[in-house]
């Protein structure tokens, strides 16, 4: 009788062991691995699609809204149309070095602009309200 439990119970140690075993032998689901992003591309190489790559210091003309300024940092976010050779039509920021480019312009003014590229980035050269926001 003694014995009949002795042997239960070691089948039962050797049942869980095999179960433990087979759990912890079961393939790992596999952790997804972050794609490495792709490198950016290099300034004047880009092009969205359909668009040629902007020729360094080409000046482009754009019309658009001012949604954004942001005078302390220097950006302006325009929702902007297609500006032909470069990009088509968008909501974007804008880097402007110059301020004072900035000085006359409201959210909400329709406004002329020029952007050029050169090999650290677009920024905004020219920035002029064309119709006041409301
Ligand atoms: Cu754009």
């Amino acid at each position: 009788m003694t014995r009949k439990v002795a042997v239960g119970c070691w089948l039962l140690v050797l049942l869980l062991a095999a179960l433990a075993f087979s759990c912890g032998s079961q393939p790992q689901p596999q952790k997804t691995v972050a794609p490495t992003p792709a490198p950016p591309p290099a300034v004047g190489q880009m092009g969205p699609a359909g668009f040629p790559p902007a020729v360094l210091g080409k000046p482009y003309p754009g019309t658009g809204i001012v949604k954004v300024l942001n005078r302390k940092e220097g950006w302006v976010e325009i929702d902007h149309q297609e500006i032909k050779d470069l990009m088509p039509a968008m909501e974007m920021e804008f880097w402007i070095r110059d301020p004072s480019i900035m000085t006359r312009v409201q959210v909400g003014d329709k406004v002329d602009f020029v952007v050029v590229e050169d090999r650290k980035g677009q920024y905004l050269t020219h920035l002029k309200r064309v119709a006041a926001g409301r």
